[in-house]
């Protein structure tokens, strides 16, 4: 994580061994960042671009930089945004890959990245931050020789998108569309298969998931049920997730989960706090939630967090299943 750098300016300035252009499929230039690094490289460079036959949406092809501080110039074709149905973030997460891919061929090992296609190819900026920094922060992970990232940003919003993200602290999103709703489905999925398969077996995980964490139940829930959702981020990556919902002086706490990895970090301090703020803010004077008596790392948790366990309920979930057993409430203090 130390290896991503978060920068504000031009990247025709920089002296990284590689710089990406944001390119479009001749590789001829254009305007944007690609007409910046084109007329700071001076025209030897659209004539070596000349020779690459152009390139494939998500692709990457390497030149020298000529009058470039840099070394090397990546040219990548980012998607057009085109309401995110025609594989646009595949596309996207493709360009980052291949760059890299040729940085490692070509022994470099510092690359500047502009902000591909949020320019005048449109693509909404958040979801491209997200997917840029979790597609190089995983192809760091493998590849350990590549030691300096610049995301140079060029624009203010963008800045600012991408230090959010990359911040050590959790990024909270109410979910809103399909494609969140997607997020929390699979992140129930790994999180109740790790979590909850020893404590009540693989079977009812399985109901579990399929009755009450599917993307249709979840849809559901939001839409007619009350119910309000949000992701957890952390360093971009999808991390956990959390539903209430507001029943009068109480803030129920439906879900609030974190996967594996991410657990005994403080980012369930973070998450605790989000909460007793919307509790606060709904004008909730307490917060519960139910527990399985079996379930003890999250009693200790919660404890921990200053809920009381307030002794029995029988949650009944249908199939002969039981899930919680105990109801455990935490006053706020106003
Ligand atoms: N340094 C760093 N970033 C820059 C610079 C610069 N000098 N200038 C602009 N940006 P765009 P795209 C940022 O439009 O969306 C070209 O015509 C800019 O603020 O350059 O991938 C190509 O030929 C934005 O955040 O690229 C293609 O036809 C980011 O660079 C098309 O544009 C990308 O914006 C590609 O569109």
């Amino acid at each position: 994580m130390g290896k991503i750098e978060i920068i504000r300016g031009d990247i025709t300035k920089l002296s990284t061994d590689a710089i990406v252009n944001a390119a479009n499929r001749s590789l001829l230039g254009g305007g944007g960042v690609d007409g910046a690094i084109h007329r700071a490289a001076g025209s030897e460079l659209v004539r070596a671009c000349g020779l690459l036959n152009g390139c494939n949406t998500g692709g990457a092809k390497i030149t020298p930089g000529f009058k470039l501080p840099a070394r090397y110039v990546i040219h990548s074709v980012g998607p057009v945004w085109q309401g995110g149905m025609y594989h646009e973030k595949e596309l996207l997460a493709s360009c980052y890959i291949q760059s890299l891919r040729l940085a490692i061929v070509n022994n470099l090992r510092s690359i500047a990245f502009p902000n591909i296609s949020t320019g005048i190819y449109g693509f909404p900026k958040h979801e491209a931050a997200t997917i840029a920094l979790e597609t190089v922060r995983d192809f760091l992970v493998h590849h350990p020789e590549i030691e300096r990232i610049v995301f140079c940003c060029f624009d203010e919003e963008n800045f600012e998108i991408y230090n959010y993200l990359n911040s050590d602290h959790l990024v909270i999103v109410k979910a809103q569309s399909q494609d969140d709703i997607l997020i929390i489905s699979d992140l129930a999925s790994v999180i109740w298969n790790e979590h909850y398969v020893p404590i009540i077996g693989k079977e009812q995980v399985d109901y579990m998931v399929s009755t009450f964490q599917s993307r249709e139940a979840i849809a559901n829930q939001i839409q007619n049920e009350n119910y309000w959702y949000y992701i957890l981020y952390h360093l971009a990556m999808p991390s956990g997730y959390i539903a209430i919902k507001h029943n009068g002086n109480e803030l129920f706490l439906s879900k609030f989960y974190l996967i594996k990895q991410k657990r005994g970090t403080g980012l369930g301090k973070e998450g605790l706090k989000f909460i007793l703020g919307r509790a606060r803010a709904l004008g909730a004077t307490s917060i519960t939630l139910t527990v399985n008596k079996n379930n003890s790392s999250s009693i200790k948790a919660y404890e921990k967090m200053g809920f009381k366990n307030e002794g029995a309920v029988i949650a009944d979930i249908g199939s002969g299943y039981v899930m919680d057993d105990y109801r455990m409430r935490l006053e706020i203090e106003s």
